[in-house]
């Protein structure tokens, strides 16, 4: 039995990361994470109980409390990241402090306490934009955004860890995740609770740039792998192939819910506005990965999850979110325009 020191695991994918591990295999693991406003105890109910689980509350730049949470460990995932590219438009020094200090601190306390594996969950953004082809694991990174500089300093320094000290660090590079639990500014989940509120869907721009949409249990699955069997200072890139236009996603959306598309509003596009990730996935294909979800499908399931479970993001939508909400689309809704 190993023990795993997840950070991050209360939010989006952390959390479904841990239930991962704890259904699949026979690990301990310690979740540390600091319960930022993405960071929510409520993801992690089906497993706050079991004898294999333990939270701890800490933050990543605190390397007291990331010491504490290393005894007895012996693999970290580190998922602990300040993650949506519009809000580091608007104020960059927390992503700076999380995803390059942080990391840094997570990587010299798995260093001293001579962890077997450290696998660094990356991001497609790192690339920056795709023009056409797709990005391999060899190609060089231009991070575009404030958020994605960050999660390339956090990579960077996680390689530098492999070639200076030899830590088993392994790197991969996910691409647009979406599913059940992902916090309401994403902009699935944003959308589909928009529209079921009869709320207008912002849609950035032309509506025409491209992600590669990857369903959160396949995510899992790529990074339990690498985990398992991923090859000291190797990077692997994680996508499962769908490439869709936003609005194309947004009208699946509308779809699925029975809405009318006269939700849709075109508003200003977001400064700096990658037009498109895509990722080249052979090398985790050849470790025996492959997505086991079709996008329609895992969408549908999605819309399906937001209905059913409007306790879990009703009260998630005032506060903190709805001052930023406010922030980060008033103006633009008012200088928008219909489909
Ligand atoms: P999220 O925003 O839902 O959750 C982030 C979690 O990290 C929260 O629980 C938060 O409380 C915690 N956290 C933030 N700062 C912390 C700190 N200083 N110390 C401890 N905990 C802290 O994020 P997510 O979408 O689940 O993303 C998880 C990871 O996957 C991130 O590293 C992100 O860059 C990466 N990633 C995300 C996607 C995506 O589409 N969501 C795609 C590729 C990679
Ligand atoms: O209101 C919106 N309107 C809109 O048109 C929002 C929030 C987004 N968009 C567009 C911008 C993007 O082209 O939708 C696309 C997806 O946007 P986000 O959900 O904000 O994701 P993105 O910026 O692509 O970054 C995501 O994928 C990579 C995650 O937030 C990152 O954490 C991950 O690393």
């Amino acid at each position: 039995m190993r023990r795993i020191l997840v950070t991050g695991g209360a939010g989006f994918i952390g959390s479904h990361f841990v239930r991962y591990l704890i259904e699949t295999t026979d690990d301990e693991v310690v979740n540390l994470d600091a319960l930022k406003y993405a960071g929510n105890l409520a993801n992690l109910r089906a497993v706050a109980a079991h004898p294999r689980y333990r939270f701890a509350r800490g933050d990543v730049t605190d390397p007291e409390a990331v010491a504490a949470a290393l005894a007895g460990v012996d693999a970290v995932v580190n998922f602990a990241a300040e993650t949506h590219v519009d809000r580091s438009l608007m104020e960059a020094g927390s992503f700076i402090a999380t995803d390059v200090y942080g990391t840094y601190v997570l990587l010299e306390a798995a260093r001293r306490a001579e962890v077997q594996r450290f696998v660094q969950v990356s991001t497609d953004e790192v690339y920056g934009s795709v023009e056409s082809g797709s990005s391999r694991e060899s190609d060089p990174l231009d991070p575009r955004s404030p958020y994605a500089a960050s999660k390339a300093g956090g990579d960077l320094k996680a390689r530098a860890y492999f070639s200076t000290y030899g830590l088993p660090v392994c790197i991969t590079r996910g691409s647009n995740t979406f599913g059940p639990n992902q916090y309401p500014e994403k902009v699935i989940p944003l959308f589909i609770t928009n529209a079921i509120d009869d709320q207008p869907l912002p849609l950035y721009g032309d509506g025409q740039n491209v992600r590669d949409w990857l369903y959160v249990r396949d995510h899992c699955a790529a990074i339990a792998l690498v985990l398992e069997r991923g090859h000291p200072g190797e990077l692997y890139n994680v996508g499962a192939g769908n490439e869709r236009r936003n609005i194309e996603v947004t009208e699946r959306i509308l779809a699925e819910l029975g809405k009318p598309r006269s939700l849709v509003r075109f508003v200003p596009d977001r400064p700096g506005h990658d037009r498109r990730y895509s990722l080249d996935c052979t090398k985790i294909r050849a470790l025996g990965w492959a997505p086991q979800h079709v996008f329609e499908e895992a969408l549908a399931t999605t819309v399906r999850w937001y209905v059913e479970n409007e306790d879990w993001w009703r009260p998630l939508k005032s506060g903190e979110w709805a001052a930023y909400y406010r922030r980060q689309y008033g103006e633009r809704l008012a200088r928008s325009r219909p489909l």
